[in-house]
């Protein structure tokens, strides 16, 4: 053979080679479009600090979402050690990281009982030194992020579930029952631009609680109290509440002239605790769960929509697991990074019919 003929052989064995071991499946999907990109409202996500060290974590985050949720920094106990102690490091972060990235930041949370330090739940002083020393904090944190915070959760969860009673926190111990109407007063008067919020939990589903967070918006308007807006936490499961539930909660907020932000959604799968991996029917049903709230969201007036928020990127990062001791993978990405069909079930609730 010669030299020109043994190497046209060769080509041709390559390329029969290369041809053999060619999937000759179908063309590798088009990646999906970018929730920031396709929401005509911003879509957020939660995370902590500690993941702005993991490069692929960040070029996700900041490649899909428009908006940030320190998930644990922004609370008062990472952030007060004291009366005039102020540990900014980890919050400061995450706020430089949302600015480069072009993303807005949510404040969450000025007050919550379950994350007050030790020195405030145990106060020494006086009632009115704790009242002063709550307005210190709230003008001082808001202040410090006047330029980066878009908006504020000032109170999470300040009802008693079932009875919609004020929960007895060391907050309406010491300040009494119209501490909410105050807290709000001094977040508005630290930054008259920023948008102020209250965020719970169960208000589609528990009437009691939703009859207290609407009538404190009734009162709060009533007597010239700054709030723009109520957060809904929207921990939910496939089935479970009816979005009927979760729409009338929604125009409540929006018949009141506020804005409503599904501030923390996270879709449980598993919580009868039947599965060991995700199957594909459970997958397309919290798709089309995802689906059913984002429609229901993207019916509101335009204005009305403040944001919707992701409680975190990757199912395995989710709180969800240790809270309730199940395998579970609520949220639009695998471990991988892969958007799941949940995210393509946001995807497409944001197309206009
Ligand atoms: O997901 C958050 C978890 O990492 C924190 O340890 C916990 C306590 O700060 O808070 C979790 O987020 C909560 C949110 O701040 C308020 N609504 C309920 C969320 C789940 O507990």
């Amino acid at each position: 053979m010669n030299i020109r003929l043994h190497y046209l052989a060769l080509i041709l064995c390559f390329a029969a080679l290369s041809c053999a071991q060619d999937p000759t499946g179908p063309e590798p999907p088009e990646p999906l479009a970018a929730l920031r990109d396709e929401a005509p409202f911003p879509v957020g996500v939660a995370f902590q600090a500690s993941r702005l060290n993991n490069a692929q974590y960040t070029s996700v985050a900041a490649r899909t979402f428009s908006s940030l949720t320190a998930e644990w920094e922004m609370k008062m106990n990472p952030i007060s050690g004291g009366r005039g102690i102020y540990n900014w490091q980890a919050a400061d972060d995450l706020v430089a990281f949302a600015r480069v990235q072009g993303m807005q930041v949510h404040g969450h949370t000025l007050l919550w009982h379950e994350t007050t330090p030790a020195w405030l739940e145990n106060f020494a002083g006086s009632d009115q030194e704790f009242e002063e020393a709550i307005q210190e904090y709230i003008t001082t944190v808001v202040d410090r992020y006047k330029d980066d915070v878009a908006s504020w959760d000032v109170v999470n969860e300040a009802f008693d579930n079932n009875t919609g009673l004020l929960r007895n926190s060391v907050y309406r111990r010491r300040m009494g029952d119209d501490y909410l109407a105050r807290v709000f007063q001094y977040a508005r008067d630290a930054d008259p631009n920023v948008l102020l919020f209250y965020n719970d939990y169960g208000t589609p589903y528990d009437a009691n609680k939703r009859a207290a967070v609407l009538a404190m918006v009734d009162d709060f308007q009533s007597r010239g109290i700054p709030i723009d807006g109520v957060g809904l936490q929207v921990h939910v499961t496939y089935t479970f509440p009816p979005i009927g539930d979760i729409t009338a909660m929604m125009d409540a907020i929006v018949s009141r002239g506020l804005k409503v932000h599904l501030s923390e959604l996270d879709v449980r799968v598993n919580p009868d605790g039947d599965l060991t991996t995700l199957t594909p029917a459970r997958s397309q049903a919290q798709k089309e769960r995802v689906g059913e709230i984002v429609s229901a969201f993207m019916a509101l007036p335009s204005d009305k929509r403040y944001a919707i928020t992701m409680w975190g990127l990757r199912d395995p990062d989710s709180w969800l697991i240790s809270f309730w001791g199940n395998p579970e993978w609520p949220l639009l990405f695998d471990a991988d990074f892969a958007p799941k069909p949940a995210y393509e079930g946001f995807l497409e609730a944001l197309q206009p019919e």
